[in-house]
């Protein structure tokens, strides 16, 4: 094939729009004809990660086995688009190396929508649930997020469109070869 296997990890708060860019740029490689595959909360959370719930241990077993999964697509040839909030370095780190330790590329890229645009956005209500103390550990709220050190890609940081952020992420997997 003329395209490679990667795992593009997208990383941040609830609402900040990781799965809608990567559904968008999972349009958009599907119509190029590069196969990838979206992995979210809603794909991995109701099936294999059904048994997790949200206390820090729990985060850590959902990143881990997404982790084992994306790079399962990204050897098999598979553009695989990770969508969790991942609100601990030390898990997405691990990601980082299980994939690189198979010569596989992870690209991690910070949706860095600022907390106070999340919770304004609030699509299903739970920042009104969190500052109510009806969800316990939420990230942003009383719950950790870790942002990464060294992002691969920024996006989302300064209001950019979908489009625009769709325009970064192409453009990084054109420069690094992948696309
Ligand atoms: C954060 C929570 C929580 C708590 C339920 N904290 O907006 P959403 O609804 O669709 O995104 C959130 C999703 C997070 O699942 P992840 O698998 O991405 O999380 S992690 O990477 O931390 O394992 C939110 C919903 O689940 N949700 N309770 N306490 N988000």
């Amino acid at each position: 094939s003329k395209f490679r296997g990667c795992t593009i990890w997208f990383t941040g708060l609830s609402g900040a729009g990781k799965t809608t860019l990567s559904f968008a740029l999972e349009a958009e490689l599907c119509s190029r004809g590069v196969p990838c595959y979206g992995l979210d909360g809603d794909n991995m959370r109701t099936g294999l990660n059904k048994n997790l719930g949200f206390s820090p241990e729990d985060r850590m077993e959902n990143i881990r086995r997404v982790g084992e999964v994306a790079k399962l697509f990204a050897d098999g040839g598979i553009v695989a688009l990770a969508s969790f909030i991942s609100p601990f370095r030390s898990d997405r780190d691990r990601c980082r190396e299980l994939h690189e330790n198979s010569g596989l590329k992870f690209i991690e890229c910070y949706v860095a929508t600022p907390l106070q645009v999340c919770e304004a956005r609030d699509p299903k209500g739970l920042y009104q649930k969190a500052r109510a103390g009806l969800i316990k550990g939420f990230t942003g709220i009383d719950g950790v997020y870790e942002p990464p050190v060294n992002p691969d890609i920024v996006a989302g940081a300064n209001g950019e469109t979908v489009k625009e952020n769709v325009r970064l992420v192409l453009n990084y997997l054109e420069e690094n070869g992948i696309i």
